[in-house]
């Protein structure tokens, strides 16, 4: 089943909006099969952002997601790659609409409350930097049968 990594930011932690986020995605109907609270290191931040290196606000992104705890997350479901970037709303909370994480907690780009990977590739590549193996679960939901 395809799976995708989330993470809260340190912004979305400060904010309290974790269970609030989790609420949004459990009830959509994806299974939550990772989950902890961590403090990202500059190395991690650095290879989670790799793709960003030349860009000018690198530095202020590695900042800013190591100021604080981050809350990472493996998410699990059909389509919950696209799905949760929908859910998530644009980078830019000014352009991201009402009833999105983005557009409902967040002001502007450099505080965005989420990170969600973008493609397959991207997802596989981003839980293996936040999540070694044994600390995701494969197990059954009875809800699925009224899901899928
Ligand atoms: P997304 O997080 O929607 O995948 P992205 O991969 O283009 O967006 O950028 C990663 C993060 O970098 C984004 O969540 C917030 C920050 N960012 C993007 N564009 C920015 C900009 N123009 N100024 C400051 N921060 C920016
Ligand atoms: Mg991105």
């Amino acid at each position: 089943m395809e799976k995708t990594y989330l993470m809260i930011k340190p912004d979305g932690v400060q904010r309290n909006v974790i269970g609030e986020i989790v609420s949004r995605f459990e009830k959509k109907g994806f299974q939550l099969v990772g989950a902890k609270l961590m403090q990202v290191t500059k190395e991690t931040a650095e290879l989670h952002y790799a793709e960003h290196k030349e860009r000018p606000f690198f530095g202020e992104l590695v900042d800013f997601i190591t100021s604080g705890p981050v809350f990472a997350m493996v998410w699990q479901g059909e389509g919950v790659i696209a799905t949760a970037r929908q859910m998530m709303g644009k980078t830019n909370p000014k352009e991201a609409a009402p009833g999105t994480v983005r557009g409902d907690f967040g002001v502007t780009v450099g505080k965005n409350i989420i990170h969600g990977s973008d493609s397959a590739e991207s997802a596989e590549r981003e839980i293996a930097i936040f999540f070694k193996e044994e600390e995701l679960v494969s197990y059954t939901k009875l809800m699925d049968e009224w899901v899928y």
